[in-house]
């Protein structure tokens, strides 16, 4: 027995690292500007006479790890009584770095940073060397076609300006990219494809992509005082590697096709989001719970929330809460609860928010009614958001830029007892509205029983 288990064990580990050899092949097609994993740099720029500019420069870091091998960075000071700081690679004790970007100033101080990727070390001046670099950044299969950059942490509205050149300062492309942070921002992946680009002098795209010559980043935090930022990458990818997907589930439990019309379903992120998080994935994560998208990575199921979905049945009609983050004039929130449970959003009352508008970022409650005759059990739901009327307002259609996918299962009418345990431990950890409406007392005592009799007969096995 010992020895079949350690066999398995083997072709599983050689499983394993073929198809980590394999990620890690597709991932290295990508070209990443920096993920701020070597080269630690502090930049504190304040009032002080001769220090309200910040430089340094570090050199030689491991190929493939930032662009050019070489990072110039720049920090600049504006106003307020605290220092401007960019904190790159640091140290945050036991020997162990930040591996991210780190811009961040004080109350009533605003300021400026400026990281470039040129390949030179040369601080003298705060412009790049225009042709220092020479690189192809659409170099890739699939071919890269956007700049994609990860932001970690973001407590106030801020822009990254992105600018590629191409061998002179009059010769680029360049995005404006707006942040609208929050306190409870945490994780927001944004892709730009490289055709959306301004372009200027002899740029043209995106075929100049494959002679970027230098590539910089300009974080302003003048627009809000006391701004934090983190940020975890930039870099090119191929678009398809980073959009937003659902997790509705493709099969009933009798192995039937369940919403699976609605899986190709997708949105290009770029920073409007349902509740404050947006992580991207390169396809769908059907499951069984709607929590396929939670697991995956970062849990960015943030934005919608059933309120006391145990009382609606009683009640005639149910109340959900839901938040827009990122939106630049008005957006618009679209949603679908499959009340019948039949597998799709075309009955009636399913389609409970057709194109809901307001301007800015907001919370918002809003009373749903549901048809007649609608039984206690499980319901799937699914919520988007878009930046203009009429291109989220259908469950299925792909390829929307901007804006999120959202998709959940409540419980409503009740609370459940009779379900699959295996559903509670799976559930438990990622999905704070479904545990919310199925851990009761007798269900965590059943699970712990049934655990202890799993673990007993493991034992008696070996
Ligand atoms: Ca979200
Ligand atoms: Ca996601
Ligand atoms: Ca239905
Ligand atoms: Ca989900």
């Amino acid at each position: 027995m010992k020895k079949l288990l350690s066999i398995k064990f083997g072709l599983f580990f050689v499983l394993a690292t073929v198809l980590l050899m394999t990620f890690g092949i597709a991932y290295a097609s990508a070209v990443q500007a920096d993920t701020f994993n070597q080269g630690t740099q502090r930049l504190n720029a304040n009032s002080s006479p001769g220090n309200e500019t910040d430089s340094g420069a570090v050199s030689s870091l491991p190929p493939g790890n930032t662009l050019g091998n070489a990072r110039k960075a720049f920090a600049y000071w504006d106003a307020g009584g605290t220092n401007v700081n960019l904190d790159i690679d640091t140290n945050i004790g036991g020997g162990v770095t930040s591996n991210e970007l780190s811009f961040s100033m004080g109350s009533g101080t605003t300021g400026q940073a400026k990281v470039i990727w040129d390949g030179s070390t040369d601080v003298t001046t705060d412009q790049p060397d225009y042709d220092g670099l020479n690189v192809d950044l659409t170099s890739a299969n699939p071919e890269n076609d956007a700049v994609y950059v990860k932001v970690l942490d973001a407590d106030h509205q801020t822009s990254l300006m992105l600018t590629a050149f191409g061998g002179s300062a009059t010769n680029f492309g360049q995005k404006d990219i707006a942040i609208f942070g929050d306190g409870d921002l945490h994780r927001v992946d944004l892709v730009y494809r490289f055709v959306d680009f301004s372009e200027e002098g002899g740029w043209s795209n995106p075929s100049s992509w494959e002679n970027v010559g230098a590539l910089q980043m300009d974080i302003d935090g003048t627009i809000v005082d006391d701004l934090d930022i983190t940020i975890d990458e930039v870099g090119a990818r191929p678009t398809e590697e980073v959009r937003e997907y659902g997790d509705l589930p493709e099969l009933d439990p009798s192995n039937n096709p369940k919403y699976d019309e609605y899986q190709g379903a997708y949105h290009i992120p770029q920073g409007l989001t349902l509740g404050y998080n947006l992580d991207g994935e390169s396809g769908p994560n059907p499951s069984r719970y709607a929590n396929g998208d939670n697991n995956n990575d970062f849990d960015d199921e943030d934005g919608v929330v059933a309120i006391d979905p145990e009382a609606w049945i009683a009640d005639g009609s149910g109340t959900i809460q839901f938040r827009v983050n990122g939106c630049i004039g008005s957006c618009f929130v679209n949603g679908w609860i499959d009340w019948n449970n039949d597998g799709d959003f075309l009955d009636a009352n399913e389609y409970v928010l057709q194109d809901f508008s307001r301007a800015g970022n907001y919370i918002r409650s809003l009373t749903v009614n549901y048809p007649s005759g609608t039984t206690e059990g499980w319901i799937y739901a699914r919520f988007r958001v878009c930046p203009t009327a009429a291109t989220c307002n259908d469950p299925a259609v792909a390829g929307v830029v901007n804006g999120e996918i959202e998709d959940y299962v409540w419980y409503i009418g009740g609370t459940p007892t009779a379900v699959n345990l295996q559903s509670f431990s799976a559930d438990a950890t990622s999905n704070n509205v479904l545990v919310g409406v199925t851990m009761g007392l007798a269900a965590v005592l059943l699970v712990g029983f049934v655990a202890l009799a799993l673990r007993r007969q493991r034992h008696q096995a070996e």
